[in-house]
């Protein structure tokens, strides 16, 4: 599979050093950066620890299914690739080298609005792939359309609409290296595609974010009106938004702080995804995203209700380190490692995974 020459991973513990050693320090910045001082970047590998696996025994494991759906979608493993802007620039490979290496594995990956490849380059190179389009909401509603009318054409099967960036946020790191998300980071999708605001600045006595107001719900509601994809809301971290999102027509949430991004001191995703599967787990599906990093944390969301679990940064490791090569052997090495664990959980099918399989710490 990873063809003559070694493998520049061994395995998944040296990833992310080796990553570091081969993105320039400014994007480096971007991408490891999160909001702040970083407390909830920090808190999201952290809270998996918090919990640990209940293992039975003396089962027949000898076939493991790590199939499941996706929003009716078949998919080889309940793992998905998160949406992160700016593939191109770890990689020459970019958003392709991601889509043949999820396409070839039966694995969903979404696509941020800001991808560096337009996105009917990624549906070209992985047809058969299943895969969603992110939208950065817009300030003007026509583009809007024009980008969903895009990612309908173009093969996407669902509308992952972020809902936690009405402004990015202060990020120490990415400041620190001198990377700023803004029009001069060359984007696929086409001018005129805008990244989400930066600020806020001084409006008098109040601050402003802009001219045109923030997306709110009723955002959501008209975006339903001009899609016939299903719509995911990305970045609920509440309860009470989960209720929204199900009145609102939403067809599943990703429960996502950013990858500790936006919000410093918003929760970690693991804290809050219970309440969340418990208020609209019925009515739709819920995935989280997050800290995300081995098959015993894939168990562990699965367990606390989660349908699939997203992978952000180290996706971008690997594609910094070896390409689309890179991206492919990393996501076989997750899948594999999460069909050991399942075996080794007494677990044969991602159905058979439920919360009696994880104990929390404080409570044992
Ligand atoms: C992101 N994320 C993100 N999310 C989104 O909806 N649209 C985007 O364009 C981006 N861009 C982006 C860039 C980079 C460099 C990173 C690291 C992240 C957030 C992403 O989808 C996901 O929520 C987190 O990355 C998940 O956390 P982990 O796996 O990185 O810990
Ligand atoms: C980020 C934005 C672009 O997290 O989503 O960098």
């Amino acid at each position: 599979m990873d063809g003559p020459n070694p493998p520049t991973f061994p395995t998944l513990s040296e990833l992310e050093a080796v990553a570091a050693t081969k993105v320039r320090p400014r994007v480096w910045g971007y991408i490891a950066g999160g909001a702040g001082d970083e407390r909830t970047a920090r808190s999201n590998e952290r809270a998996f620890r918090q919990w640990v696996i209940r293992p039975r025994v003396l089962i027949d494991v000898s076939e493991v299914d790590l199939r499941t759906r996706l929003l009716g979608q078949r998919v080889a493993a309940p793992i998905f690739v998160a949406p992160m802007a700016y593939h191109g620039e770890v990689h020459p490979d970019g958003e392709a080298g991601v889509a043949r290496a999820c396409a070839e594995q039966s694995l969903l990956a979404v696509y941020s609005t800001l991808s560096s490849a337009p996105m009917e380059e990624i549906a070209r190179v992985g047809p058969s792939g299943p895969r969603w389009f992110q939208l950065y909401v817009q300030p003007e509603f026509e583009a809007n359309r024009r980008l969903i009318e895009r990612a309908e054409r173009a093969g996407f099967q669902a509308l992952v609409v972020t809902v936690d960036v009405p402004v990015l946020a202060v990020r120490d790191r990415q400041e620190q290296g001198g990377f700023a998300i803004d029009a001069t980071v060359p984007i696929g999708n086409g001018p005129g595609v805008l990244p989400p605001r930066r600020g806020p600045t001084r409006g008098g006595s109040t601050f402003r974010l802009g001219e045109a107001p923030s997306p709110t719900w009723k955002t959501i509601d008209e975006l339903r009106s001009i899609t016939r994809l299903p719509v995911v809301l990305k970045g609920i971290l509440s309860r009470e938004d989960a209720r929204l999102a199900v009145t609102h027509g939403a067809a599943g949430i990703i429960v996502s702080n950013h990858g500790g991004r936006q919000l410093d001191g918003a929760p970690a995703t693991l804290e809050v995804l219970p309440e969340i599967v418990e208020e609209a787990g019925s009515s739709l599906e819920v995935c989280v995203d997050g800290g995300v990093r081995r098959a015993s944390d894939v168990l562990v969301a699965l367990a606390l209700g989660a349908h699939a679990v997203g992978i952000g940064r180290p996706v971008l490791w690997a594609l910094a380190v070896d390409g689309e090569r890179g991206v492919r052997r990393y996501l076989e090495m997750l899948t594999l490692e999460t069909a050991s664990a399942l075996a080794l959980a007494g677990r044969r099918t991602v159905g058979e995974v439920d919360s009696s399989l994880v104990a929390h710490r404080e409570w044992m």
